[in-house]
């Protein structure tokens, strides 16, 4: 069985970071070791969380596990608490670099044009040092604005994203997915390039509603389905029917919370996903 890392926040409640990396991953079959960064309440969209900076940890449990000589399959980094705590990652890379086929940052910073209230303005420049460690790295719009310094347009145009993915992939990355984007109004979806300028779109009818902790849940999938062999294209592919599968079973249900997706009830809709996709892909 693949094993993989994620280094991400718990929060506590609110269906984000590693809540749902380590359900998401581990029902496609892969097993999920966790790197806890932080430890807060909620996530940080609830007035009045707390939060306990877990970076001391990282390189502790780093040299336990070279002392074990475990090796992983990916490394994937989510949410991560501070300047400082992107230093830690860094070393943690440069680690079990040699073991890990796949650094998967998703640089889970900012959206709708603003960085998360626990960031400085200083953040995006160290997290911009962890993505250019990366074979893949999937920012929102918001993100790759700030990572690369570019003005954020709401409403971008095919070649304002096909330079925002190429300075995406001047910061040294492999390859880079842009997501929450579309060329064609009344859609959604994804644009990756890789560096010998290769691209992929794909897109979906965009829904009204939108939670919190979809990027969180996008990325997990992409990185569940490179772990089962799809390529990226097809991984962003099925990470993007789930969460709108998941954004519409929440919709319907008047009961639910505003802080993050009823993704539980779509993991059969998540492993059909897959098989398609893996059985498309052997044909
Ligand atoms: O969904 C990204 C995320 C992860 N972790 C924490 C957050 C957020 C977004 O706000 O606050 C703690």
């Amino acid at each position: 069985m693949k094993r993989i890392v994620t280094l991400q926040d718990i929060s506590c409640l609110g269906r984000c970071s590693s809540t749902v990396a380590l359900p998401v991953i581990s029902a496609m079959g892969v097993e999920c070791a966790v790197v806890p960064t932080a430890v807060l309440s909620t996530h940080t969209m609830f007035s009045g969380f707390t939060c306990l900076d877990l970076s001391d940890q990282i390189a502790p449990i780093a040299k336990h596990w070279k002392e074990q000589g475990f090796h992983f399959d990916a490394i994937y980094t989510g949410y991560l608490a501070s300047p400082a705590q992107c230093g830690q990652i860094l070393d943690f890379f440069q680690e079990f670099r040699d073991s890990s086929p796949l650094i998967f940052v998703d640089p889970a910073m900012a959206d709708h044009g603003k960085l998360y209230a626990a960031f400085g303005p200083e953040f995006p420049k160290a997290m911009a040092q962890v993505c250019a460690q990366a074979d893949i790295i999937a920012p929102n719009l918001t993100e790759a604005c700030l990572l690369t310094g570019t003005a954020y347009d709401p409403a971008p145009c095919p070649q304002y994203m096909e330079d925002l993915l190429k300075k995406l992939l001047d910061l040294g990355c492999r390859q880079a997915l842009l997501t929450g984007v579309a060329t064609q109004p009344g859609q959604v979806g994804v644009w990756g390039m890789d560096q010998t300028g290769r691209s992929f779109s794909h897109a979906l009818p965009r829904l009204p509603q939108s939670y919190h902790g979809t990027g969180d849940l996008f990325a997990s999938v992409c990185v569940g389905g490179l772990m089962n062999g799809l390529s990226l294209e097809r991984s962003a592919q099925v990470a993007a029917a789930f969460v709108s599968a998941c954004i519409s079973a929440t919709a319907a249900n008047p009961q639910a919370g505003w802080y993050g997706v009823e993704f539980e009830g779509q993991i059969p809709t998540l492993l059909s996903l897959l098989h398609q996709a893996k059985e498309a892909s052997s044909t």
